[in-house]
């Protein structure tokens, strides 16, 4: 009898780990064999570079900017050596110096996003002067051939909307719908490409379950709820602007970040149970739910929703992926931390946590292209001080875009992260992902040696 049952449980566990090994295979490319050199992209391809205000602009006061001045429970701080953004890269007086620099490579779209702290300081007082300031910049951009586009949301908002809850509050999304119609009336006319949220589940799952971000909380069915509530937000951003002049001219998407999960131990079905349950929130929960209106969130005893938006359905006009790598997973007996992350031998690691994976650019492509819309990659870069890794990266990622093209899918255009090395977030100024490398004493720009692949295959 016993021996019975062991051979079901045994039988059955190997009967599972082949579902998830011939289920979702970790694709790899033989990059001895593949020439990079060989890629082609059509001369309607939209080529640009990409930043975001809190990272470049200098002297934002918002949500990040308090979170850069605290420290964790455990006494370290929230940003590495306890970095904050400060004057950053001075973009917001040196914005021309920049614009030379974007027409320097040969691109001619510019991904940026408007700070809503300095925009509206109060939630009932609009700053002109800002709202004049971005009109200069979209009409020296404009002037200077390079097409804006804007995201309104880029990781920051105003204290007081944090004091209200920002995300974790329902109420609150009509405040930034608010905010966003008013950025709308101001710049619709010359901006034809909008951004409403950047990569939602990373400031959800960042913000509320790993607490790199503020408001560094763990907890993660907030987390949950906050991802429902910036995708709600999403929705509802998006058919307001379209309501409004110019709104059906104009092109509107959402930017999420796909990063793939794989299990560390392929025969350990513990690592395929994380890995999968976290592809599932960060991943497919978002790409269901722009695909169906149901927004699922099936995590036994850490997060469980359900959530039905209708009007999900039809509310992008373009999906904005940003893709950088994928992550191993190993679980571990340990409550407090129940898995680790993993790097593969052998595979060339970038400066953050994460390697070189040019083929999973194309796995992420295939896998929002069952959202039907065209895709616009709209971050994809490396951060390498040593600039010895630049050219790989570069190489290899865009050879993957181009062979998605070959395969028919729908991608217009790429944006390099980033024009110009800024401030990364918890990692502060270690991290430098610029084309551009920034002297932060004497605000200098040098162009890297690395970034000529991208100008190359940009001009080629
Ligand atoms: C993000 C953001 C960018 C980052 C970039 C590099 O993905 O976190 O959109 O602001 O700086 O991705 O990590």
């Amino acid at each position: 009898m016993i021996f019975e049952i062991l051979s079901i449980v045994i039988g059955l566990y190997l009967f599972m780990i082949m579902y998830f090994n011939y289920k979702y295979p970790e694709i790899r490319w033989d990059w001895d064999t593949i020439q990079t050199d060989k890629v082609e992209f059509p001369e309607k391809f939209i080529w640009g570079t990409a930043t975001a205000a809190h990272q470049v602009e200098g002297n934002c006061i918002n949500n990040w900017s308090e979170f850069e001045k605290g420290s964790k429970p455990t006494g370290e701080p929230n940003i590495k050596d306890n970095q904050q953004s400060g004057l950053a890269c001075d973009h917001w007086n040196r914005y021309l110096e920049d614009i030379s620099l974007i027409k320097k490579l040969g691109v001619s779209y510019y991904r940026f996003s408007v700070e809503w702290s300095k925009i509206q300081p109060e939630q009932d007082v609009f700053d002109e002067d800002v709202l004049r300031h971005y009109l200069k910049m979209i009409d020296a951009l404009l002037e200077n051939n390079i097409t804006p586009v804007l995201t309104l949301h880029h990781f920051t908002h105003p204290i007081w909307f944090d004091r209200l809850g920002a995300f974790e509050r329902e109420e609150n999304i009509q405040i930034f719908i608010s905010f966003c119609e008013r950025v709308f009336k101001e710049y619709s006319s010359k901006v034809s490409y909008w951004c409403t949220i950047n990569e939602p589940g990373v400031v959800a799952t960042q913000g509320y379950f790993s607490g790199m971000f503020p408001p560094g909380k763990k907890d993660s069915q907030l987390s949950a709820v906050v991802l429902k509530n910036l995708l709600d937000a999403h929705v509802k951003v998006y058919h307001a602007l379209k309501k409004m002049e110019h709104g059906p001219q104009v092109k509107i998407g959402l930017v999420k970040n796909i990063n793939q999960f794989e299990p560390w131990r392929r025969w350990h079905l513990l690592d395929w149970v994380i890995s999968n349950r976290v592809n599932h929130f960060y991943n497919d929960s978002t790409i269901e739910f722009l695909r169906t209106g149901i927004y699922k969130i099936r995590i036994p005893g850490l997060a469980w929703i359900y959530h039905k938006n209708v009007n999900a359905m039809g509310s992008i006009d373009f999906f904005g992926l940003n893709y950088y790598s994928h992550n191993h997973l190993k679980m571990q007996f340990s409550p407090k931390e129940p898995f680790i992350m993993k790097y593969p031998d052998g595979d060339i690691l970038t400066d953050m946590p994460y390697t070189i994976y040019g083929e999973g650019l194309y796995r992420a492509i295939e896998s929002v292209s069952v959202l039907n819309v065209p895709i616009i990659i709209t971050e994809n870069g490396v951060a390498d001080a040593r600039d010895d890794r630049r050219k790989l990266y570069i190489k290899r990622y865009l050879y993957a875009v181009s062979k998605a093209l070959e395969d028919g899918f729908d991608i217009h255009g790429y944006f390099y992260w980033s024009l110009m090395d800024n401030f990364e977030w918890a990692f502060g100024y270690d991290m430098k992902f610029g084309l551009y490398e920034v002297d932060y004493m004497s605000q200098k720009r040098t162009l890297r040696d690395g970034s000529q692949a991208f100008i190359d295959i940009v001009k080629g």
